[in-house]
């Protein structure tokens, strides 16, 4: 068709009513310039008017910043960052000692030993890809957000009723921890975390160059302790991972199961797999004693050839990359990123897998062939599948009833229709997509790649991630938002699903630590000290605050005092955030309402040092300010 018959059709086409027209521009890559009446009311959606509360909550990871952050969703308003893994300039994250217990406490003693030889307490770094909330009966519970470092092979959680990290657990054994996933049935209940890097098991140095000797291991950790609960040695790296709706499997997707060290090695073979995991069968042989203790964690031995019921490994073309559970509890999409094609499994089918010894692919049920680079699958509850295809730029829309049908002979296209993004698309993620209330609404696609879609900032540029309306059979993208590096993983909840407080229980266990000490000293939290408490060189200073005051204008400590400032915040008020910070100390914490923080310091540096409160919180904010007093040593 030549160019002006291709203009002349879409005319035509465009005659016959508004529904085909957005087909046909979505076809050709023009759909952007144009919109039927249906989209432009889902995109008027999207723009709330201000004071509007979005539908939906949006928790977009940030990959090597370390952070989880909120979005209001289909908005995109970002609404708050939540610092994890990273040391967090504006709350104190990685330097209040209510946050360090949380970021040293779950560490390895090896790494603590490690760190503070560079004189650190904590890593300052962390690569977060897959936050994913807490389920119950296979649907989001509002309780927990669970997320993955794949910088430093670590697993943190994030409470839903303040949004603020509580626990940080190393994972011991593995390393690289990349694909995580709660478990969705009868409860989380597990978490299950894939290590992508491959290493000797006792990785001390004895076993170097060899790797014949490296393994991976795959981690479940228990959700509501977040310790390690047992760990399955495997065959092949790991990548992504997801688990059924009836809570019997997990299953990963591993690229390298050639344990390949280069990219010539890791992408020699035409399939690679996925690992299935029997968790009872796992949970049976930990009763039965069948593993080995390593580093205070059960390991079992679940790679090829062991003859035994813990896993199974299905060969899928080629490199396999996302592995995401559709909503009808049945099918499984395997997405083969150096494969054009996407493989369905069929969770019904691997039972047989483990009974029988039946053959691996009996539970691929179909393998539609879909365009380049498919990475990541999410759905609309309504039986399609939405894929990103990394190479092609696209997203493409298909039925996964037609696949199986073309996949037993059919003569039947899987493939609904395709939108072009901007550009590379890694996850998307549809509304309620992971759950078994999916809801059709939205689809995000998160692009590595923006180029030209923003003013331009410089060589390092920010992400794209794309809003598209899928409520009808022509996605429609209908908004882009840059982020910062680099979200790769998101979800989309239900608005009421998600109830956080406005104001803290001042009975929190976050300063647990903080309440004892005080009542060691005889002092009150929420009523500070009028002096500081001199135990030796360390000094404890007592204070509340309320706007515009502190309760105390300043306090003494000598040279060389170890310092430590608890401020309880008074204002039992939405948004009356107070802080403390301490010129030229480098000392900076966030104290929100009804909360208690602490930070420790050593006052090395004599004379006058005023404090401020650094978050805005009243008319007379630049005077809640006051002194420490430094006498100088000797004095
Ligand atoms: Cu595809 Cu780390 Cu989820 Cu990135 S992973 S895209
Ligand atoms: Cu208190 Cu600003």
């Amino acid at each position: 068709m030549s160019d002006n018959e291709n203009k002349l059709n879409i005319t035509r086409r465009g005659m016959l009513g508004a529904t085909a027209t957005g087909a046909v521009l979505a076809g050709t890559g023009l759909g952007s310039t144009l919109m039927t009446a249906k989209e432009a009311s889902a995109a008027a959606n999207a723009n709330l008017q201000p004071g509007e509360l979005d539908e939906y909550y949006g928790f977009w990871s940030s990959g090597q910043t370390g952070e989880l952050r909120i979005l209001g969703f289909p908005s995109m308003r970002e609404l708050m960052r939540v610092p994890v893994f990273n040391r967090c300039s504006a709350t104190g994250w990685g330097q209040t000692n209510e946050s360090l217990k949380i970021m040293t406490e779950g560490l390895l003693p090896e790494t603590k030993e490690f760190l503070a030889k560079r004189g650190l307490q904590t890593y300052d770094n962390g690569d977060l890809h897959h936050p994913h909330m807490s389920f119950t009966d296979g649907t989001y519970d509002g309780r927990y957000l669970f997320m993955n470092d794949k910088a430093n092979t670590r697993v943190a959680r994030v409470r839903c009723d303040v949004m603020k990290c509580d626990k940080i657990t190393e994972i011991p054994n593995a390393k690289a921890i990349h694909g995580l996933r709660p478990q969705k049935f009868p409860r989380t209940g597990y978490v299950f975390a894939n290590g992508e890097d491959e290493t000797p098991l006792v990785n001390d140095g004895t076993v170097l160059d060899d790797p014949s000797q490296y393994v991976n291991i795959f981690t479940a950790l228990d959700g509501d302790t977040m310790e390690v609960a047992w760990q399955v040695i495997v065959s092949g790296n790991l990548d992504n991972t997801d688990c059924d709706y009836q809570g019997k499997y997990a299953y990963s997707t591993s690229y390298n199961s050639e344990m390949g060290m280069n990219l010539a090695e890791m992408t020699e073979n035409e399939l690679d797999h996925v690992v299935v995991f029997n968790l009872a069968e796992i949970e049976k042989g930990i009763e039965a004693g069948d593993y080995q203790e390593l580093k205070g964690v059960k390991v079992l031995d679940g790679r090829k050839g062991q003859n035994k019921k813990y896993t199974r490994y299905i060969p899928i073309p080629n490199s396999p990359h996302g592995i995401n559970t559709a909503p009808d509890g049945k099918h499984v999409c395997i997405n083969g990123k150096l494969s054009p094609t996407v493989s369905i499994m069929d969770v019904t089918k691997l039972d047989a897998l483990f009974e029988s010894d039946a053959d691996p692919r009996s539970c691929i049920v179909g393998e539609p062939q879909l365009g380049l680079g498919p990475l990541h699958t999410a759905y609309d509850g309504q039986g399609n599948a939405f894929t990103t295809l990394f190479l092609d730029s696209q997203i493409v829309k298909w039925n996964i009833d037609k696949a199986i049908q073309a996949y037993g002979g059919a003569d039947v296209d899987p493939i609904i229709s395709k939108v072009d993004v901007h550009y590379q698309p890694g996850h998307n993620s549809t509304s309620m997509g992971e759950t078994k209330d999916a809801d059709g609404k939205w689809l995000i696609s998160m692009n590595k790649f923006s180029k030209d879609r923003f003013l331009n900032v410089g060589p390092l540029k920010p992400e794209n991630e794309q809003l598209i309306d899928i409520s009808s059979n022509e996605m429609k993208v209908v908004h882009d938002g840059p982020t910062f590096a680099e979200p790769h993983d998101s979800i989309i909840v239900r608005s009421d699903i998600v109830n956080p407080v406005n104001v803290w229980d001042r009975n929190d266990v976050t300063w647990e630590d903080a309440r004892k000490q005080a009542e060691a000293d005889g002092i009150d939290l929420e009523e500070g000290a009028e002096e500081p408490i001199r135990d030796g060189n360390k000094v404890r200073v007592y204070m509340t605050s309320q706007a515009p005051t502190f309760s105390l204008e300043k306090f003494t400590v000598k040279q060389g005092d170890e310092v430590t400032v608890y401020i309880t915040n008074l204002d039992d008020v939405d948004d009356v955030t107070h802080g403390f910070c301490l010129g030229n100390y480098g000392i900076a914490m966030e104290v929100a309402p009804m909360a208690t923080a602490s930070v420790t310091f050593t006052a090395d540096r004599p004379g006058v040092h005023w404090f401020y409160c650094q978050w805005f919180c009243h008319a007379l904010h630049m005077e809640m300010r006051g002194r420490m007093l430094v006498e100088p040593q000797g004095a």
